[in-house]
């Protein structure tokens, strides 16, 4: 009996081990099925742009949001904004700086979050990258001016953050990822927001901007309702709402960008809202532009281990149970179609898949073709620091995790042809 109960023991720990076991062997990657995501779920084939718009990109746009992101339980725009601090000499002479807090309410509650602006001096109108951060502003550059956040952080040794508050000891410790003169010098502005002052990142739905949608002694949204992603993705919105409202800022040309859990948000601001001019996701790996039935790197079960909260509930039936998606990432990333669309991978980023990023913004050529835009024109991933650029975008660099110089050098490029000089692309 005694060695019964140990063997069973074993085999459950065997087999939950092999189940969540990483793969990083391209052999080992399934046999599966590309979704076509030119043929409805009931199986009708999509001929022409006009019928990508009106019977799949709203099918496929619903399969994520009740699937795997989660719905925004309902539409909330802001109550107010304040321009809290502007200075026209930032970076010596070279840019403008706003910041800006937006506040909402709902339900007698009050969020507010703060969007740090730097736009070229010489434009009356700036295009912008939109982007969040993960420490706070203030960590994204040594200008002493950005305010310092006061919501919730996740401790950093490294960067002198403790008891999960922000303070001058992490100022500047973000500037080798925000290429910010560059971007200036290129006529781009730069508009960031702190994530967790919209969710903090952490597995508690009660708080953020999820609690101002709740219902009496509601703590948790339902299972098809939105997780943190969401909750980035909606921050992302909201701020365009204002760029809107601001005579500074040319709000169509705002390109959603964003590196690793921040990439996913942007992917997703960016389907949920065809305002966003253009997307690039940096190194988004799973739940972002890899694609889950690969099975490579980081999984569904993983990342719903890991990060509960991130995602809706429904999102666990398809813990090892890929197989069971009906959609797959490359139909998240065609949701951004027409629109300019950036992929990007880094070397030694195995966890995040490159080549499923990769393939996943191939996968996405027949809804370009819809509108005679150029895709990924090979399914051979181009070699380290080649860069491919057509409307879809992609490049591997050699490197880690992270975002660098280079990785901005190609998005300036790229978003200089690519969403500034629209006419001939
Ligand atoms: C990892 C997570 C990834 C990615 C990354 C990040 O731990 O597994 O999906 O989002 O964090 O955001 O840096």
């Amino acid at each position: 009996m005694r060695y019964l109960a140990q063997f069973l023991t074993l085999f459950l720990y065997l087999s939950m081990s092999i189940s969540h076991a990483q793969n990083y062997d391209e052999g080992q990657v399934p046999h599966f099925e590309v979704p076509d995501p030119l043929l409805t779920f009931k199986g009708k084939k999509i001929n022409s742009a006009n019928e990508w718009k009106t019977l799949r990109r709203s099918e496929l746009y619903q399969y994520f949001e009740n699937n795997v992101y989660g719905k925004v339980p309902e539409p909330l725009t802001m109550d107010s904004y304040a321009v809290v601090e502007r200075h026209d000499n930032a970076f010596n002479g070279k840019a403008k700086r706003r910041q800006v807090v937006l506040t909402f309410k709902k339900n007698d509650k009050v969020l507010s979050f703060t969007i740090l602006i730097y736009l070229p001096k010489n434009s009356d109108k700036a295009p912008l990258f939109l982007g969040y951060n993960f420490y706070g502003n203030h960590t994204i550059t040594q200008d002493d001016a950005v305010l310092i956040s006061t919501a919730w952080a996740r401790n950093n040794k490294a960067f002198g953050i403790e008891n999960n508050t922000l303070t001058a000891a992490s100022r500047g410790k973000r500037t080798n990822r925000w290429a910010i003169e560059k971007i200036i010098d290129a006529g781009f502005g730069l508009a960031t927001i702190y994530y967790g002052e919209v969710d903090p990142d952490k597995n508690d739905l009660s708080d953020g901007i999820h609690s101002l949608m709740y219902g009496k002694d509601q703590e948790r949204p339902k299972k098809e309702e939105w997780g943190s992603i969401a909750a980035w993705a909606w921050g992302m919105g909201r701020a365009l709402d204002y760029f809107e409202k601001d005579p500074e800022i040319d709000a169509s040309k705002v390109i959603a960008f964003g590196h690793s859990r921040l990439g996913k948000a942007a992917i997703w601001a960016g389907a949920n809202d065809q305002r966003f001019a253009a997307v690039i996701s940096n190194n988004s790996g799973c739940g972002g532009a890899a694609l889950s039935k690969r099975k490579y790197g980081e999984t569904v079960a993983a990342i719903n281990h890991n990060f509960p909260y991130w995602f809706c509930d429904n999102f666990e039936q398809y813990n090892d149970n890929e197989e069971a998606l009906e959609a797959d990432q490359h139909q998240l990333l065609a949701l951004i179609a027409p629109r300019p669309l950036y992929i990007a991978s880094a070397a030694e980023d195995q966890w995040a898949d490159p080549k499923g990023e990769f393939l996943s913004a191939y996968y996405t050529g027949p809804v370009y073709d819809l509108f005679g835009k150029t895709g990924i024109p090979s399914q051979v991933m181009p070699q380290n620091n080649r860069p491919v650029h057509n409307t879809v975008a992609y490049h591997i660099r050699t490197g880690k995790h992270d975002v660098t110089d280079y990785d901005w050098e190609q998005y300036l490029k790229w978003a200089s042809d690519f969403v500034m000089n629209t006419s001939s692309k």
